[in-house]
Order: C-alpha cells, then structure tokens, then sequence
C-alpha cells in the first residue's frame, strides 16, 4: 500500500500549480469545482496547507450572488477548449475578477471541510481555516435555494450537463431530443489528446455549446434561465451532494457558533431530504431518478448517481437494502458477479457503454461517494467489496480517468480509460487507503 500512496502523492505533487491542483495535465488544465473539493481531502493527508490553498483558490472564483463556477481560469492555456472566451462569464453582473465559467457543478465544499477538519485529527488551525471560509460556503447554499428552487420544493435544479460532472450520461439524450441546435464549428482539443470513442461526440458538444450562448444571450441571469433554458433538471447526485453539505455546515456551523445559518441549512435540509424520497425514489427502478423539470417527467434510468443518496443519510434503511439488490447479483454486479463496482450507466441497459465517459465506465468519485454510503448504513460486505474493486483498478492501471467495469474486458487490458495521472483518482485513493 506504501507505493500506492507514494505513487499517488506524486500525482497531486505534479498537478499541483502554485495555489491549485489541476485535475489533468494538458486535458483539464485550470481549476475544476467539485475536483478540488475531492482533490483537498487527498492533500489534507499530504499537506494540510495545500488543502486550505485548494479551496481558498476555488473560492477566489465565487461570485458576489454566492454562486461558484465549474472551472476557476486562474492561468492561460490553449489545451483545453471551450476556454474562459466561449464562457464569457463578465457577462453577468455578478462575476468576479478572475476568469470563470458561468455555470456550476455538484456542491461538495460543505462535506469537505468536514472531511478535512477530520482528516486534520480537529486540528484548531483546521477549524480556523473552517471559520475563514464558512460564510462563503454557506452563501453558495443560499445562491441555489433562493435561485434554482423555483417552486420552492427543497430540490434544486441544474441547467446544463456540465453542472452534472456526468457529462454524457445516457439520461441526457433524451432532454437533447426535446429541441435542436446549430451546427458549430467545435475546435475540440480533448479528441486530439485522448481516444476520441472514449469521449462525448461532436453531436453531444453541439448541444453542450448551444446551452451556454443561450446562457450568454441571457448574460447568466437566473430568472431567465429557470424560465426559458430548455436544460432544467433535478439531479440525485447533485441534490445527495448539497444535502450532504447542508448537514456538514449544520455540524461545523455548531462548532463555530453560526447559529443563524445552522438554523436555515437545517429548514432546507428537511425539506430537501423529503422531496429526494418523495419525488425522486422510483420503487420500481429501486433507485433515485432525475426529473426533467423542463418536460415535466420522470427520466426512469439508473446509474451511479441512483445510488449517491445513500452518502447523504436520505434514504430509511429498508429503502437502503432495497437498493442493495443491484450490488447483489443485480444489474450493476452482474448476475455472476462479473462486473466490478460501480458502472456509471446501468450495465443491463441498451444505452450501456463500458468505454465511453460517462455512459458505463467506472468513475473514483463516485466509488468514493457510494463507499462511505455505503459505511454509513453499515452495509459492510458491499462497502468491502467496493473498496477492493476501486483498488483493484488503481493498482493494476494507475490513477486513470475512469475504468472498464466488466471483470472478463480487465483481465486482457492493459490500461485504465481516459487521462492517465489524473488527481481525484489520487486523492480519493489516498483517503480510501488511510481512512478505516
Ligand atoms: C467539463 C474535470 C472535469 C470533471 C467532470 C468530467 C470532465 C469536463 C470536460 O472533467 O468534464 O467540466 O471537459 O469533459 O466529466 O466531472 O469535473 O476533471
């Protein structure tokens, strides 16, 4: 385990630039939103000051309505496209000095300042970097329930895949079959880095493109995007992610005396937690599906984010063990077991890929998130076996971007998918390692 935490700490070191961590040399390369969130918890075990520079960095990127941005251009580069130009986030009247984008991704800030307070044994200069920062965080919760809640149901929305960190999950196809898009010219420099049939199409990036000039059109005002965005969703993972930053706040907001705020997170938290198992909860599916706020419809797919509730207490137990079922012998094992956990698509659907992004493969973050769940409600043979088979995929290829699920395709492969160094791998595979 001692190289694999070596190997691993080299990565953060190599990604690490000045103030932030990029998530992937050449292909991701500015600040990313929910990556250094994960990314911090890897340095809290490293080096704790990197930790605090991490989120300090992504905080510089906030907005003066509370919002936080998917990528902080803290530096140029000409290896990523759509750079802080197509964003054109000094559109609104909101956006900060640095360059940013205009649009958000899952809210993990809360959990992590628990996670690194903990991480730190309660260090006191931990809890005092916590005082630093909490304000801003808990504006970032107020930003989505006064904006993305627009009736007021405890469920916020999310307006472009990109906010999902899901980029291409199959579910989105069928919000992309409800209006049409130009054609734009896409110079697109990931399908130059990487094997292009891993990655979303030039069909897909037309729509992730046309979303943001509408945005942009709009200059980012929120009114105009809950009214008119034809991308209006309400995310399980997104919404497990805030829900479980809401009680992280409550905690930390009692330890440091924000008695006001811990009484506002804790009125959007119940609610919240109770339109997840009333309005999200397929019994059928036995899992949490997204709603198409836009089209007024359940999506009735599941995926890994189905199962991110569980990281956020949201579901009563014998709901908990309902979903089991698809980690024993069910759809995301395989009858026989033979897919590792967790796939990001469910494996028995035709929409399945086992090598395209977000259609199939394994993602760390989520194994991550669905692993300490999965702890949370002791169900400790799932937990066990989630571990070992993230491990078996880090030891085996390396600190990849995402990795084939069937057990049969990883015996004669020889590399993990996407980005190779990649840091949330790291990181997460750093506090898997070290934390019971
Ligand atoms: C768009 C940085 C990000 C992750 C996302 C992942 C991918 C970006 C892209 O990389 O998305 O944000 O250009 O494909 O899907 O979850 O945060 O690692």
């Amino acid at each position: 385990m001692s190289s694999l935490l070596n190997a691993a700490a080299s990565v953060l070191h190599a990604n690490w630039r000045q103030s932030f961590t990029i998530p992937c040399e050449g292909l991701y390369p500015f600040q990313w939103n929910w990556d250094s969130g994960f990314i911090a918890m890897g340095w809290a075990h490293l080096e704790p000051e990197r930790a605090k520079a991490e989120i300090r960095s992504l905080l510089r990127g906030q907005w003066s309505n509370g919002f936080l941005p998917h990528i902080v251009f803290h530096n140029d580069s000409d290896s990523y496209y759509p750079g802080p130009e197509v964003h054109a986030a000094y559109l609104s009247e909101y956006s900060p000095e640095v360059k940013t984008s205009g649009i958000t991704q899952p809210p993990v800030l809360g959990f992590v300042l628990e996670e690194v307070y903990r991480i730190s044994d309660q260090d006191p200069s931990m809890l005092s970097f916590i005082n630093e920062v909490y304000d801003a965080v808990y504006a970032n919760h107020d930003y989505f329930y006064r904006y993305r809640d627009p009736k007021g149901e405890g469920l916020v929305y999310i307006c472009h895949n990109w906010e999902a960190g899901t980029d291409n999950t199959p579910v989105w196809d069928f919000i992309w079959d409800t209006f049409e898009v130009p054609e734009y010219d896409l110079p697109r420099k990931d399908t130059q880095l990487i094997d292009a049939s891993h990655r979303p199409t030039n069909a897909e990036y037309c729509y992730y493109i046309h979303l943001i000039e509408l945005f942009k059109e709009w200059k980012y005002n929120d009114a105009k995007i809950a009214a008119q965005s034809p991308f209006l969703v309400q995310d399980p993972l997104f919404n497990s992610m805030l829900i479980a930053s809401n009680e992280s706040l409550i905690r930390l907001g009692e330890l440091i005396g924000k008695q006001e705020a811990v009484s506002q997170l804790r009125t959007w938290n119940s609610m919240a937690k109770e339109a997840m198992n009333s309005k999200l909860y397929d019994q059928q599916l036995r899992g949490y599906v997204y709603y198409d706020l836009r089209n007024e419809r359940h999506l009735r797919h599941l995926s890994s984010s189905s199962f991110t509730p569980l990281f956020a207490g949201i579901p009563a137990a014998p709901r908990a063990e309902e979903m089991m079922n698809h980690f024993r012998n069910g759809n995301f094992s395989g009858s026989q077991n033979e897919n590792l956990l967790c796939a990001s698509f469910d494996p028995a659907s035709p929409y399945f890929n086992s090598k395209k992004y977000w259609r199939g493969p394994i993602w760390i973050n989520l194994n991550w998130i669905i692993y300490r769940g999965l702890q949370k409600y002791k169900l400790n043979e799932e937990a066990q076996r989630l571990k070992e088979d993230t491990l078996y995929l880090i030891e085996k290829y390396g600190f990849y971007e995402y990795f084939e699920p069937s057990r049969e395709i990883n015996e004669a492969l020889e590399n993990g998918y996407g980005g190779n160094n990649f840091s949330w791998s790291a990181a997460l595979t750093i506090d898997i390692i070290k934390t019971p």
